[in-house]
C-alpha cells in the first residue's frame, strides 16, 4: 500500500501521527499541495473530491478520509488503542473526536483558509467575514474544553486517543490561522504542551 500525503497540511498529518503511535510504516507519495499538486490527474483519479490524505491499496482499493484511515489501521493493529476500549470506551472517544473536529479543528482551519491569501485557490470562494467568525468559534471550544480538562489527562479519557490527535493538529494550526490559546486556559495549554511533546508530534 501507499499513502499520498500533503506534507504540512492538517489532514495528512493526523494519519502520520496515527501512524507514528501505532508504529506503523507506510510508503509515503509526497504530493507538494503548495504546487496544487493534489488537484492534477494522480490525485483527482484516487479521489474525485482532490483532497489529501488518500491511501492506495496494492489491488488499486482507495481509502480517504483522515479518520476512516485511521480506523482500518486500528483494526488491523489495535495496539495500542486509540479509538478506545469496551462498548462505552469506544463510543466516548468518537464522542470527543467529532465534538473537536467539528468544534475546533473545523473553525481553526475554516479560519485559515478563509482569511489567509495563500488559500485563495484553495477555498473558492474565499469568504474572509466567514474566516473571522470562525475565530471565536474556537475559542469558546477551548474554554469548553479548560474545564473538561480539569478532571482528566487527555480529551476523551486518561488515556490518549484520536481525539488528541485530532486536537493537536487543530491546535499547532492556530498560529497560520492567527488565533490565540487565551492565557487563563491554563488545562489546554497543559494538555498541548503534553500531546506535542510525543515523538509522534515530529511525524
Ligand atoms: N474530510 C477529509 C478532508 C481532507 C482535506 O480537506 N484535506 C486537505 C488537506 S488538510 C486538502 O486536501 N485540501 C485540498 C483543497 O482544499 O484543495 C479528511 O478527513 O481527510
Amino acid at each position: 500500500m501507499k499513502l499520498f500525503d500533503g506534507g504540512r497540511a492538517p489532514n495528512p498529518r493526523r494519519v502520520r501521527i496515527f501512524l507514528a503511535e501505532k508504529g506503523i510504516s507506510v510508503p509515503l507519495v509526497p504530493v507538494d499541495m503548495a504546487a496544487l499538486e493534489h488537484k492534477k490527474e494522480a490525485i483527482s483519479s484516487r479521489n474525485p473530491l482532490m483532497r489529501l490524505p488518500v491511501l492506495e491499496f496494492d489491488d488499486g482499493t482507495i481509502l480517504t478520509e483522515t479518520i476512516a484511515i485511521c480506523r482500518y489501521f486500528e483494526e488491523l493493529q489495535p495496539e495500542p488503542v486509540l479509538f478506545g476500549t469496551g462498548a462505552l470506551g469506544k463510543a466516548v472517544v468518537e464522542m470527543w473526536q467529532r465534538r473537536v473536529e467539528f468544534n475546533l479543528f473545523a473553525p481553526i482551519t475554516n479560519a485559515f483558509r478563509h482569511i489567509h491569501p495563500a488559500m485563495k485557490e484553495w477555498e473558492i470562494p474565499q469568504v474572509p467575514e466567514w474566516g473571522e467568525v470562525n475565530k471565536p468559534k474556537a475559542v469558546d471550544f477551548m474554554r469548553i474544553l479548560d474545564r473538561e480538562l480539569a478532571a482528566r489527562e487527555f480529551v476523551a479519557s486518561d488515556a490518549y486517543s484520536v481525539a488528541d490527535i485530532t486536537g493537536l493538529v487543530a491546535l499547532d494550526f492556530l498560529k497560520p490561522a492567527r488565533i490565540a490559546i487565551p492565557e487563563e486556559l491554563t488545562n489546554v495549554l497543559r494538555w498541548h504542551q503534553a500531546i506535542k511533546s510525543r515523538p509522534s508530534a515530529a511525524a
